[in-house]
Order: structure tokens, then C-alpha cells, then sequence
């Protein structure tokens, strides 16, 4: 069987071309990857889509923390490499798990609007109705962030944390099932994809926990050369999360921090001003640099003069204004550089040892 995207003619002079969406297999990847084929079956009717589900290496460890795997692209490289043989066209992923350089020849051709991007608490069932301020003293909050557990162990330090792994299926089946955890901490977008909203307790603020880069945005990641998928994509991206998305990830490069690292962000996009909070943590929170700055957004017409200058942090966008996609990188840049003067290399590379130590 030829592994090329099949191209047909209905002999009505229009060509339609079978579009592959690679997958991973769980719910969750799934319930997004059918989000964005509904998104994309609105807006191109005649398109044929397929949608190609596969394992990575992130699904098939599961008792390992994340943090501890010294694989960088975890649940990008068999999606990249089905990319690469085109045996599939494009790959729908959480922002999130995306590296902020990607391979050569892959980008990212659409970053879709942001759902809630904060952290979640959800609570085991004998503690409903309670926050974390209230749960007994040592009480066991899971959560394999390194991101979320210093900043919460600083700020309820009257709590303990306990890795959790699986995805979030798994999770909250150890939650309710068992009597190990109090309460686990998950992002609230990937609660809300699930239809488990209702087990949000308490959605956590930038005082108690900042987020990690990118978290609450979809991207679709594409071949560069492909310049007629990155074209049909483009039209999903969402230029303010576009923008915030770019300065966060800005920001993680500069600081050399993979997605692993206790590097947290939080971004507001006002009156076309981009704001940007930036943190980086030991792995207990004692130790803590933040800063904030801003930039403004200009969306004035200047487009790219050649398609491979408008790459920002991975991201092509091609039909959003070259300055404004500069100032947002720019201002990420620009930030991580006054915490790493500061010392935050410091903090991070010592966070990192004590980490792979564990
Ligand atoms: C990354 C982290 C986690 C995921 C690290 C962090 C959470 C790991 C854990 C980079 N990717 O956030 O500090 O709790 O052990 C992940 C989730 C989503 C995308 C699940 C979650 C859904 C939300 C989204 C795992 N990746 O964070 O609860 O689309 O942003």
C-alpha cells in the first residue's frame, strides 16, 4: 500500500485529497484530535478526513514520572516520524507537550483559541466541599508536575505531594478508588475536554499556581514543506493565544528549560498589550524568581517576506502581522533574560540534578 496521502479526482475537475490526522490514543488526545476535524469539516465540507491512532513512548511508561524520563519529545517523536513518512498530514497536540524547538521540517501551522488555562483541584469524593486551605494537615495531593508542586508546597506547606502518573482516566480511577490521595491536580482544560468539569473543586489562581507554557492551547503540527496543509490550517489559529503562546514559549527557550522544569508562566493579552509573569522554582518553592513585563501588540499588515522568516518558537503564522508575532517573542526573550541575571540558571540546574537524583 503506498504510503503517500492518496489524491483523487471526482472527475467534476475538483481534486480532493484524503487529509491523515495522527493521534494518540487517549481519550483525551482523541477527544481533541475529533475537535479539530469537526473545526476543519465546518470550514472545508468537502475535505476527507482520517484519523490514524498511535502509542508513544509517554503512553507506554506509565509508572515513571515524567519529570524523570530523559526523552525530550515523550509523546511528539512516533506522531513526528508518521509525519515524516507522510503516512499521516497533520497531528493535533496539547500546546503543552510541544518542545519550543521542533525537529527540522516540522512546525506548528495552527495554535487554537485557549481554554481555561489555569491548574484544577479535584478532590477525592470524602472530601467534597473542601479546598486545599482546608484539608487536614498531610494531606497527600498527587501530582508529578515539579511546576505545581513547588509552587504549592510553598504555598500550603501544611500538604504533602506524591507523584501520580497514567493519563487521566488512570488518575482519577486512583483518586476515587483508592485512599492514597486527598486530592490530585490536573489541568482544568483537559477536565473540561473530558466532560469531568464537574469534578473541578477549585480552579487555581495565578497566587497559588502559575501555568506551564502553553497549557489550555491545541496546535496542529504539520510537514514545513507542506505549504498547502500549513495554508488550510492557518485559518484556526487564534491570534491572541497565538501571541501569549509565542511569549511563553519565548520565555521556556531562553531558559533552556524543557517541559519537565519548574518554569511557570501567566499571560493577559489587554488593550493590545501583552503581559507576561514569569517564574522559575527549586523544587520545594523556597527559592523563586518572578518577574513581569509588557509589550504592545501592534496588528498592523506587515507580512513576511519569505515563509521560512515567520517562524516564531516553532509556530508559523503567516496570516498574523510579522510585528506583532516579534514583539511577543521578543518580550519572552526579554524577561528570561532578566530572571537568568538574576540567577535563575542557578535554581533550575539545581532543581534538575535534585530531580534526577530522586
Ligand atoms: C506537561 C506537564 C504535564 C503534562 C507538566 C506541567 C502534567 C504532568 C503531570 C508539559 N504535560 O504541567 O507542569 O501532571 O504529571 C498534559 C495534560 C494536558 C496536556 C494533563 C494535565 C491537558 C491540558 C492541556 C500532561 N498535557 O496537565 O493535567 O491541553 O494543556
Amino acid at each position: 500500500m503506498s504510503q503517500e496521502a492518496s489524491t483523487s479526482s471526482e472527475g467534476n475537475g475538483k481534486v480532493t485529497r484524503v487529509i491523515r490526522m495522527g493521534t494518540r490514543k487517549s481519550q483525551l488526545a482523541r477527544i481533541q484530535t475529533d475537535s479539530v476535524a469537526e473545526k476543519l469539516k465546518e470550514l472545508y465540507p468537502d475535505l476527507q478526513l482520517e484519523i490514524v491512532a498511535m502509542s508513544t513512548i509517554g503512553d507506554k511508561i506509565l509508572d515513571t514520572a515524567l519529570s524523570k524520563i530523559g526523552e525530550k519529545s515523550l509523546f511528539t517523536k512516533e506522531l513526528e516520524n508518521a509525519l515524516e513518512r507522510n503516512e499521516v498530514d497533520l497531528v493535533v497536540h496539547s500546546l503543552k507537550d510541544l518542545p519550543t524547538s521542533l525537529p527540522p521540517g516540522f512546525t506548528i501551522g495552527a495554535v487554537l483559541q485557549r481554554e481555561n488555562p489555569h491548574d484544577a483541584v479535584v478532590l477525592h469524593p470524602k472530601n467534597a466541599g473542601l479546598t486545599l486551605d482546608g484539608l487536614p494537615e498531610k494531606s497527600v495531593i498527587g501530582t508529578s508536575s515539579l511546576r505545581r508542586a513547588a509552587q504549592l508546597k510553598k504555598r500550603f506547606p501544611q500538604l504533602e505531594f506524591e507523584n501520580i502518573r497514567g493519563n487521566l482516566n488512570t488518575r482519577l480511577r486512583k483518586l476515587d478508588e483508592k485512599d492514597d490521595y486527598a486530592a490530585i491536580i490536573l489541568a482544568a482544560a483537559g477536565l473540561k475536554r473530558m466532560g469531568w468539569e464537574t469534578r473541578i473543586s477549585q480552579v487555581l489562581g495565578p497566587e497559588d499556581c502559575m501555568y506551564a507554557v502553553g497549557q489550555g492551547a491545541l496546535a496542529i503540527e504539520v510537514r514545513a514543506r507542506d505549504r498547502d496543509i500549513l495554508e488550510m490550517v492557518s485559518i484556526l489559529h487564534h491570534p491572541d493565544t497565538v501571541l501569549r503562546c509565542i511569549a511563553e514559549r519565548a520565555f521556556l527557550k531562553q531558559l533552556e528549560g524543557g517541559c519537565s522544569v519548574p518554569v511557570a508562566v501567566y499571560t493577559e493579552m489587554k488593550n493590545s498589550v501583552l503581559y507576561l509573569t514569569g517564574a522559575v522554582y527549586s523544587l520545594d518553592g523556597s527559592d523563586c524568581l518572578k518577574e513581569t513585563m509588557q509589550t504592545n501588540i501592534e496588528l498592523d499588515n506587515k507580512v513576511p517576506e519569505s515563509a521560512e522568516e515567520n517562524v516564531h518558537v516553532g509556530i508559523t503564522a503567516n496570516n498574523i502581522s510579522q510585528t506583532a508575532l516579534d514583539a511577543a517573542e521578543r518580550l519572552g526573550v526579554v524577561l528570561a533574560k532578566i530572571l537568568l541575571s538574576k540567577g535563575a540558571k542557578d535554581i533550575l540546574t539545581t532543581a534538575r540534578q535534585l530531580n534526577d537524583a530522586r
